[in-house]
């Protein structure tokens, strides 16, 4: 029994040896992960135009925004791009990101149902 322990414990340690490994891969290749506030989102075509903007940005992997917590998830490979880059990406689409603020002539050519009242 003592026997079996011994052998489940150091099954248990090889698996966590191996996540260990799998993790140490993933640093290898400068994976970036960004939540960015944008308050200003304010139904479906924001989501599709911010997403869209910022999948253009070389080094993006995906974009999740959540509309009603108006947060983007981005994920990016932080060699080729930085979080700057993103939020610069989706000032320049018209909305705000976290502290950099929308580019005011794209946001008024957004359809009047995606601006925000001021
Ligand atoms: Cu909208």
């Amino acid at each position: 029994m003592k026997k079996l322990i011994a052998l489940a414990l150091l099954l248990s340690v090889a698996a966590f040896a191996g996540d260990k490994k799998d993790q140490h891969k993933m640093d290898m290749s400068h994976p970036g992960h960004a939540m960015i506030s944008v308050p200003t989102v304010q139904c479906d075509n924001c989501v599709k135009t911010i997403t869209a903007a910022v999948k253009k940005v070389d080094g993006v992997k995906s974009i999740k925004i959540d509309l009603e917590k108006k947060v983007a998830h981005v994920n990016f490979d932080a060699k080729k791009v930085q979080v700057a880059d993103i939020r610069n990406a989706i000032a320049a689409a018209g909305y705000d990101a976290d502290d950099v603020k929308r580019v005011e002539k794209v946001y008024d050519a957004l359809p009047k149902c995606c601006q925000s009242k001021r």
